[in-house]
């Protein structure tokens, strides 16, 4: 029989097994822990160097606090694999972020260990505060500690928070996992502001200590201990100055100095403690090191070479589409100017970037601020173009209406990420911008139906400068239509016709055209015809289209890749008024089902959603009284 590789896990099925070992042991247990997560990723793929960057850290804090009383809020989540390895879901590992499987986050219905769950950052230190006054007031709860990454506690949410923790002053644990890595390399003046301040005298005084670190932790204490300890002889540090009591920085990759500095913390706090821990995105796994993303995502990979699958694209992606025909207009236009909250490549401005680094400014892991800086821009007369995912604009919301509609003012949206987006689930989807954006004066909303319509939007965003416009666009490939070489300007508030026919009229807001088109040719195959249009413009409506797909069709469908509220009820609500749908006409709104549809491929996401092209053809069938409701067509 062969030994286990993993003896010393293999012995662990709560974290209270943790509790009795000595730190040697624990110490040999992350080794073991490292290599199993790297093993089950390599599978699945996920967020692998966040998760290798706090294995030893996540032994540690289960080893001393006495969780699930005790509660661990993982800021965004994505780094909690390890934890989820260590609290009853080893034997999932394999089907992580998988149809059917455990989220790639930390997730409440999921298991008594993860106590709040997260995906969006910089809402763990609200959460373990609010667990805190739980407590204190008497609910069955313990200690809270918030683990959040240097990236995430940029955002004002956690500052909030941080403010709010230290007046109140009640015993609390953050844990600042200092990586020196967002997704892309952080921002924000904090950092470069406190690179200068190495050679201060402070620096040389504290030399003695951070020499006993090991090599590649000895630069990130000294960023460490400056980011906390500010201008050299002035102050305190600014978490203390915040009313929390700072311990660190300490290397967080070792098990001593972790137990230590975590026992004595519980051991004493009476208020809010705040411990510096330093760690290495990827640590331990040599291709995610030295990778330059440290491997923050990763597809399925093999594990003796790194090398990950990457599958052939058939199109290029929507997201290189935009960052292409953003530079186009960008270099015909030079107020062209463009805004990425941390997400540069992932929504294609470092394309821009690459060709006009002054035009693009990434401003941290901060939507709010992200869309008022780009109102201001506008005001002056650029014309900005905020970039951010569907899902991370919710965060911009107020100042959207307050800064943006309110003022009329030309800051062009480009929404990446709309509708289902796969692996990551349910806290990413771009549900509901439609709705949000739709409603409000002022705004005018487009979808995208494939990459040649988006570089159209592109060109149109960029030549309309008479208030706030919108374009969305979804994950992943396009459909592989030819490119022009630049967009065309589409005229405001006008749709088209893709496929004539003469019984039932879609009407398609965005990228699920293509699925109509495949549900037409089912419909055909029945004897149905079909008209196809796409709307383009949610707001404002194209009114004429929608009264002449009524006017000569026995039945409308409404179909986008968002929430009810959205553009359906844009058209209802536009009808309705009109007494348009008095008596005469069948008329049905396909969108997102009113429930959070669970991870799996978009593919099946949709099918949950009851968005396929069967499911089109099949409610077409229904509204033309050809078929009663729930047949299936095939
Ligand atoms: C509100 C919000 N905006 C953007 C993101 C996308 N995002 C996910 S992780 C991440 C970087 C987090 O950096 P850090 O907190 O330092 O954690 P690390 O991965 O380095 O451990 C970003 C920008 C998000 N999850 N939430």
């Amino acid at each position: 029989m062969s030994r286990s590789s993993t003896p010393l896990l293999d012995g662990i099925s709560s974290p209270s097994d943790l509790r009795g070992l000595s730190d040697a042991n624990l110490a040999a247990l992350s080794r073991e822990l490292r290599n199993e997560v790297i093993e089950a990723v390599s599978v699945t793929g996920g967020h692998l160097g966040s998760s290798l960057g706090v294995v030893e850290l996540t032994v540690a804090l289960h080893a001393v606090f006495d969780t699930p009383r005790d509660k661990i809020v993982w800021d965004v989540g994505h780094q909690c694999y390890p934890h989820k390895v260590l609290t009853g879901r080893r034997d999932r590992m394999q089907t992580l972020r998988q149809e059917g499987g455990i989220s790639g986050f930390t997730k409440r219905s999921e298991s008594i260990y993860d106590p709040f769950g997260a995906a969006h950052s910089s809402t763990s230190i609200s959460a373990a505060l609010g667990f805190t006054v739980g407590r204190d007031m008497g609910q069955p709860t313990g200690d809270a500690v918030a683990v959040i990454g240097d990236g995430s506690i940029s955002a004002g949410m956690a500052y909030e928070a941080m403010n709010n923790a230290g007046a109140m002053g009640r015993r609390m644990f953050v844990i600042l996992n200092d990586n020196e890595m967002s997704i892309d390399p952080p921002v924000g003046a904090m950092s470069k502001y406190l690179s200068g301040l190495y050679d201060s005298p402070l620096a040389k005084l504290q030399q003695g200590f951070e020499a006993a670190l090991p090599g590649p932790l000895r630069d990130h204490a000294r960023r460490a201990r400056q980011l906390v300890t500010g201008v050299a002889g002035t102050q305190g540090t600014l978490f203390e100055e915040l009313g929390f009591t700072y311990m660190g920085p300490i290397d967080g990759h070792d098990m001593g100095q972790l137990m230590a500095v975590l026992r004595a913390a519980h051991a004493r706090a009476t208020g809010p403690v705040l411990i510096h821990c330093c760690t290495v995105k990827g640590k331990g796994y040599a291709p995610a090191e030295t990778s330059a993303d440290k491997y923050h995502g990763v597809s399925t990979f093999d594990v003796a070479s790194g090398v990950q699958a990457k599958s052939i694209p058939n199109a290029p992606s929507y997201t290189k589409v935009f960052g292409t025909a953003l530079t186009r207009e960008a270099e015909a236009d030079s107020k062209i100017v463009a805004v990425t909250a941390a997400m540069p490549s992932g929504t294609g401005v470092d394309i821009l970037a690459k060709r006009f680094p002054k035009r693009v400014f990434d401003v941290g892991i901060a939507e709010q601020h992200a869309v008022t800086f780009a109102a201001g821009m506008a005001a002056s007369g650029l014309k900005p173009f905020c970039a951010i995912y569907s899902t991370f604009l919710q965060r911009g919301y107020d100042q959207i209406v307050h800064d943006v509609a309110l003022q009329n003012l030309p800051v062009r949206f480009a929404i990446d990420r709309a509708g289902l987006v796969g692996a990551d689930g349910a806290t990413h989807a771009g549900a509901f911008d439609v709705g949000y954006l739709s409603n409000l004066p002022n705004m005018t909303v487009m979808a995208a139906s494939d990459e040649a319509e988006l570089m159209h939007m592109v060109a149109t965003a960029a030549a309309y400068d008479a208030g706030p416009i919108a374009f969305r666009y979804p994950r992943g490939e396009g459909t592989g239509v030819a490119l022009p070489e630049r967009g065309k300007v589409i005229e405001i508030g006008k749709g088209r016709i893709v496929r004539e026919g003469s019984d039932v009229a879609l009407l398609s807001f965005g990228a699920h055209l293509s699925e109509c088109l495949r549900a037409a040719d089912k419909l055909a195959e029945q004897g149905v015809s079909v008209t196809i249009a796409d709307a383009r413009f949610a707001k404002p409506l194209d009114r004429d289209l929608i009264r002449q797909l009524l006017r000569h069709h026995k039945a409308l469908i409404t179909i986008e890749q968002g929430a009810r509220g959205g553009f359906g009820a844009m058209v209802l609500h536009d009808l309705v008024n009109d007494g348009l749908l008095d008596g005469r006409c069948a008329i049905r709104t396909m969108t997102l089902p009113d429930r959070f549809i669970e991870q799996a491929s978009p593919d099946a996401m949709y099918a949950d959603a009851g968005m396929t092209a069967i499911d089109i053809a099949a409610m077409a069938l229904e509204a033309v009284g050809q078929v009663r409701v729930g047949t299936k067509v095939r």
